[in-house]
C-alpha cells in the first residue's frame, strides 16, 4: 500500500524517522485498545501553513486521556507546540495531524495503570476522506446494521482506539455491500453518526444534527458548522433524528475533519432531495472552504499560524 510517508513522526518528545517510530508487540494498547487520538488538519493559506482549531483539539485530546485515565507527560500548550514543529519539520504547506496517547510495553492484563503513557504526532498529506465524489458528487450511504454503542458502555465523548473497532465494523460492512459510508443509529434506532463523521440534515430552512447526549463524538467541525450556519441565517437546531427524517430531508451531510463537508445523496437506495449536493450543502461547503484558507477575517481566530 502506498501511504504519504513524511521524514519525521514525534516520539515522546523526540524527532525519530517515520520507519523507526516503532514499539513493542506487548504494547498494551495493541492488545486492549488503550490509546486516544485526535485527527486534525493544517491547511496551506496565503499567510502559511495554519492548523484548524488546534486547542480544541488539544482539550478533547486531554479529555480523552482523562477519560481513560491517562496522564499526559506534558501540558496541553507544549503539546500544540509539538504538533505545529511536527508540520514544520517536514515541511508540510497542507497535511493531517494524528497525535496518538496510548499505553505502552510494562505488564500484560487488563489494567493498564501499571503501563507508561507514551505518544506520537505523525502528520502526513491526506485528501479528503471520502474523495472528490464526497466532495463534488456526494456519497451513497447506508444505515448499519451495527448500533452505536452508548455511552455508558464504551464513552462516545473520546476518540478512545478500542472503541473505533464499532466504526470499522460500520465501514467494512457499508464498503462491502457497495455504499460509500455507513450511518450509525442507537440501540434505540435514533440516528447518531458516521463510523469517522457528524451528521447533519437539512429539512426547509432548518438544519439538524443529534445532540451531544445522542452517543455522538463531539465534532470539532461540527460545532464549528452549527456556529457558521447560524450566523449565516440558518436556523439550527440539535435535536434527535429519526431513520425516516433521514430519507425525506432535504439534504444530509457529513462533517469531520479528515471528510471536511461531504454531501449524502443516497440513503439505502432512497434518493435524498433532487439526489445531488443542494444549496445548503453546498453554501456550508464554499464558506469553509474559505475559512480554512484564511479567507475570512471573521474566523481567523480558529487558524492557528505553524
Ligand atoms: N464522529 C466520529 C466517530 C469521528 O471519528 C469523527 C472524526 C467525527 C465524528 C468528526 O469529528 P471532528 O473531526 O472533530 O469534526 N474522525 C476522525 C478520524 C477519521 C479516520 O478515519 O481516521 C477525523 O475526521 O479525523
Amino acid at each position: 500500500m502506498a501511504f504519504a510517508e513524511t521524514k519525521w513522526i514525534c516520539f515522546n518528545g523526540k524527532f525519530v524517522r517515520w520507519k523507526e517510530a516503532k514499539v513493542h508487540v506487548l504494547t498494551h494498547a495493541l492488545h486492549y485498545g488503550s490509546a486516544v487520538f485526535e485527527g486534525i488538519r493544517c491547511y496551506k493559506t496565503v499567510k502559511g501553513p495554519a492548523v484548524f482549531r488546534l486547542n480544541s483539539h488539544i482539550d478533547r485530546l486531554y479529555n480523552s486521556a482523562k477519560l481513560l485515565r491517562m496522564e499526559i507527560s506534558i501540558s496541553p500548550k507544549r503539546f500544540a507546540e509539538e504538533v505545529k514543529e511536527t508540520i514544520r519539520r517536514n515541511k508540510m504547506d497542507a497535511c493531517y495531524i494524528r497525535p496518538l496517547v496510548y499505553r505502552g510495553y510494562g505488564q500484560m492484563g487488563l489494567n493498564p495503570l501499571n503501563c507508561p503513557v507514551e505518544y506520537s504526532i505523525a502528520v502526513w498529506f491526506w485528501d479528503a476522506y471520502l474523495g472528490k465524489k464526497g466532495l463534488e458528487g456526494g456519497v451513497k450511504a447506508m444505515v448499519s446494521s451495527y448500533a452505536k454503542y452508548p455511552d455508558n458502555c464504551l464513552p462516545t465523548a473520546a476518540k478512545v482506539a478500542g472503541c473505533y473497532v464499532n466504526s470499522s465494523f460500520a465501514k467494512m460492512e457499508a464498503l462491502g455491500k457497495g455504499f460509500d459510508e455507513a450511518i450509525l443509529l442507537d440501540l434505540n434506532g435514533n440516528v447518531c453518526e458516521g463510523p469517522g463523521e457528524n451528521i447533519f440534515i437539512v429539512e426547509g430552512e432548518n438544519i439538524k444534527t443529534p445532540p451531544l447526549h445522542a452517543a455522538i463524538l463531539p465534532g470539532i467541525r461540527r460545532r464549528s458548522v452549527l456556529e457558521v450556519a447560524r450566523n449565516l441565517g440558518f436556523n439550527v437546531e440539535e435535536t434527535m433524528l429519526t431513520r425516516s427524517q433521514l430519507y425525506l430531508a432535504d439534504e444530509v451531510f457529513f462533517t469531520g475533519t479528515a471528510v471536511e463537508i461531504a454531501a449524502v445523496t443516497e440513503i439505502d437506495g432512497r434518493r435524498i432531495g433532487d439526489g445531488r449536493v443542494s444549496k445548503v450543502t453546498k453554501r456550508l461547503q464554499k464558506k469553509f472552504f474559505e475559512i480554512v484558507h484564511a479567507k475570512d477575517k471573521k474566523y481567523e481566530v480558529w487558524l492557528d499560524l505553524v
